[in-house]
């Protein structure tokens, strides 16, 4: 996922585009430091750094520095080939004017409107962890599909099923994939999901899921996806004996959030959960930062 774009000359800020704020940095002193490094680069070569779990992406054009900030745990790959045509539609536009000193008084924003179409074409990969039978291809089906209700029967998922979401989440568009929960599935999600910036764990709010969940899931979201944010579902919220979300999150060590997905009535709240961890507007968790007793 691309969270900010900020591009600089002479020092100057000539566009910035903070989609996803980063609140865990100071940006201004991060990007001082990436701008430096920048300004060494030929002309349309491109490297990347790593702080944390973010990954900044920088191009040097035209003496103009352009730095692109996403999610480590992303696409490198995407996002370059996404760098290169920004830089190249940039430059299309505003060439001549970076060759003088007109720059200095030029309206860089109705960039602003290429750059968001841009981000929008790299799919923000969301995965579903959990056990089989915890409702994750119901969340899937409740999120994509909201002419069918959701299915009611129990069909056992092979690993890889996947959708895509495009919601009230602008300018992102939202891949997921439903990880089967087989047992001898598990160790495959790092593959099918390397490139996942999220993570929604789901549980059924009983006791032996949350012990399996910590058992066989966290040791392999750990591994494979440790900069990725979670959450966890506390699904089930209507069966007799379910634990309440906030015993399931404090089980878990991540932020839960109570949840029906058979229910089509929940619909909202569901898409309204996933907006707020992509925005991270709710509490979520660094995979790496779960702590497993
Ligand atoms: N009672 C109840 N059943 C649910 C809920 N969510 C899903 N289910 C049912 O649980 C079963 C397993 O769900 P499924 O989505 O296939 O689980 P998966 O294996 O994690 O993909 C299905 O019969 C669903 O209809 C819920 O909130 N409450
Ligand atoms: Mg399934």
């Amino acid at each position: 996922m691309i969270r900010e774009i900020h591009v600089f000359k002479d020092g100057q800020t000539l566009f910035e585009d903070v989609i996803v704020p980063n609140r865990d940095l100071d940006t201004n002193a991060v990007m001082m430091l990436v701008s430096s490094s920048t300004k060494k680069l030929q002309e349309w070569k491109i490297d990347s750094m790593e702080i944390e779990r973010f990954r900044y992406v920088y191009m040097n054009s035209h003496d103009t520095q352009f730095i692109i900030t996403m999610d480590r745990q992303a696409s490198l790959m995407k996002v370059n080939e996404a760098m290169m045509n920004m830089v190249s539609k940039f430059m299309t536009v505003f060439e001549s004017v970076l060759e003088t000193d007109e720059w200095k008084s030029t309206d860089f924003s109705p960039f602003g409107v290429a750059f968001r179409h841009l981000v929008g074409r790299i799919p923000v990969k969301l995965c579903l962890a959990g056990h089989g039978g915890t409702g994750k291809t119901t969340l899937l089906e409740l999120a994509t599909l909201p002419s069918q209700g959701p299915p009611q029967e129990y069909v056992p998922t092979f690993f890889g099923d996947k959708a895509m979401l495009k919601a009230d989440f602008d300018p992102y568009v939202f891949s997921i994939f439903d990880l089967g929960g087989q047992d001898r599935f598990v160790q495959e999600w790092g593959k099918i999901i390397r490139a996942g910036s999220m993570v929604v764990i789901v549980s059924d709010s009983t006791k032996d899921n949350i012990a399996w969940t910590k058992r066989v899931a966290y040791p392999v979201l750990k591994t494979e996806l440790p900069y990725a944010r979670c959450i966890a579902v506390a699904n089930k919220q209507d069966l007799k004996g379910a634990m309440s979300p906030q015993e399931v999150g404090r089980k878990l060590g991540v932020p839960a959030y109570g949840m029906q997905a058979n229910q089509r009535d929940f619909r909202q709240r569901w898409l309204g959960l996933l907006k707020e961890l992509a925005f991270e507007t709710c509490d979520f968790k660094i995979a790496a930062e779960i702590e497993v007793d």
